[in-house]
């Protein structure tokens, strides 16, 4: 940690407070940790995926120097994101102010529904680029959406359910209000406050309610059986960085961790864009339903699992709705989504398709399909000074190598990634389903207490930060 993170608070009772950084860092890695304990093959895929990104490393001087130009190469091995599902109002408010003393925050909207899940969602995570680069755990959070179950008197059981449960310990809010007040925590405090957040993420065996409204959960959902029947939101997986998924998913089965059908997200590429990701399915646990101790009878459930994503360019608005168009378009030839039987025919048409998607960074620049971050060179220490240089420039600066440019990595979700991936865990006839209605964002940012960071305009914002940097630079 370094000292510039350390605020002056000699005016109050505390020590120093450590910075968000400090307290997200050592709260994704306990969360780690635990992980590996509840789910071994977790343990196996990170070993798997630190192998593989050393050996691209290794490999390509290119993709090791785009990756420390950016800042990206210090974080990489810690990089990760989890998810969690959330059941009512306050718990999304809650972990809101929860997230924040780690200094996440929540960016973009997620409307799973469309999809035939019923939850909205955000990711949490870090904003600035520095931050991101120290600590880039991330957390994809999901609510619940109770007004899409459509058995009235089963709506009625789950709210009173949820009316009860209490997922965050009594000190974890003790110092969620004292960072608030405080404007920070100290780093004894910081210790306690990941420890009791901790707690709140952790599986717990032994479901809520009784066998029968188990089923009755699992009927309208797998996903309501999986918030509804436990005492907390268990983190239901952890999501290394690969620099070559498609690597991965071919080893993966050479050490016994079963991959999902296909890989999520646009084809294989020189330039990689977006983001591709793949699982292992859940693992059934066993789990004690109440009432169910006396007699000994115990059920099962699959919620928890492994995944694997590797993050490519950020794209603009017209590179996101050329992106949705080919997807689409692939997606709609096969009639949906792709399934074990034909997802090798999904593949060879989704890189057809996908051909006319440019892949070279120069060209994903001047169509402006991309968002990047922008440097100055070595021979810009000579540029003569005998003109101001503004953004109009930026161009022909590029052209004469005063500037050079590097991809900005993309740190969000794909909605329709996100839906394949909670399919491939949940069962195909859950993912089948259709709920009408439309998106509630507003109800969302309701609930949340604050309204969510706007996914384009962070990377539009970001990339003119850089230009701004470059500008100053050549102007100084
Ligand atoms: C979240 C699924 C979404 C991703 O990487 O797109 C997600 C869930 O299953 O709760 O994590
Ligand atoms: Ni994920």
């Amino acid at each position: 940690m370094s000292s510039k993170n350390i605020v002056d608070n000699s005016n109050l009772d505390t020590k120093a407070f450590v910075s968000p950084e400090y307290i997200r860092n050592r709260f994704a890695s306990i969360m780690s940790d635990m992980y590996k304990k509840e789910v071994p093959l977790y343990g196996d895929l990170l070993d798997l995926v630190h192998d593989i990104n050393d050996t691209v490393l290794s490999e390509s001087t290119l993709i090791k120097e785009q990756l420390a130009n950016t800042g990206e190469i210090t974080r990489l091995n810690m990089e990760r994101h989890g998810a969690i599902r959330l059941g009512k109002p306050y718990e999304l408010f809650t972990m809101r102010r929860l997230f924040k003393v780690m200094g996440m925050f929540p960016v973009g909207y997620y409307d799973l529904a469309t999809a035939g899940v019923p939850v909205h969602s955000t990711a949490f995570r870090a904003i600035e680029n520095t931050a991101l680069n120290q600590a880039p755990f991330r957390v994809f959070t999901s609510l619940l959406r109770l007004d899409l179950i459509d058995d009235n008197n089963l709506r009625e059981r789950v709210e009173t359910i949820l009316e009860d449960r209490k997922i965050f310990t009594k000190k974890a809010l003790e110092l969620i209000e004292k960072s608030e007040k405080q404007g920070g925590l100290n780093k004894e405090d910081a210790e306690i406050f990941v420890q009791e957040a901790l707690e709140t993420f952790r599986w717990h065996d032994t479901a809520t309610v009784d066998y029968e409204m188990y089923e009755a959960l699992l009927k309208q959902h797998r996903l309501i059986a999986d918030v509804v029947a436990f005492k907390g939101p268990h983190i239901n997986h952890l999501t290394p960085r690969s620099l070559d998924i498609d690597k991965v998913q071919a080893s993966m089965e050479a050490r016994h961790i079963p991959p999902k059908d296909n890989i999520e997200g646009p084809p294989t590429r020189k330039c990689p864009i977006l983001l591709r990701q793949t699982s292992f399915k859940a693992l059934t646990e066993k789990v004690t339903f109440k009432n169910d101790t006396e007699n000994g009878k115990m059920g099962e459930h699959k919620a928890r699992f492994g995944e694997i994503e590797q993050r490519g360019a950020a794209l603009t608005q017209k590179g996101l709705d050329l992106y949705n168009e080919l997807l689409g378009k692939t997606r709609k030839a096969i009639g949906g989504s792709p399934n074990a039987e034909n997802a090798a025919e999904y593949n060879k048409l989704l890189q057809e398709n996908f051909t006319v998607f440019p892949d070279n960074y120069a060209e994903l620049h001047s169509e402006k399909l991309a968002y990047f971050h922008y440097f100055t060179t070595e021979k810009a220490k000579n540029i003569s000074k005998d003109r101001l240089f503004r953004k109009e420039d930026v161009p022909q600066l590029l052209d004469n190598g005063y500037l050079k440019i590097e991809p900005m990595v993309y740190e969000d979700f794909l909605p329709v990634s996100a839906a394949g991936i909670f399919a491939s865990n949940l069962g195909t006839d859950d993912a089948k389903r259709n709920y009408e209605g439309t998106s509630n964002q507003l109800l969302f940012e309701k609930d949340l207490g604050a309204p969510v960071y706007e996914l384009m305009k962070w990377y539009e914002d970001m990339q003119d930060e850089t230009i701004q940097k470059c500008l100053a630079e050549l102007n100084a």
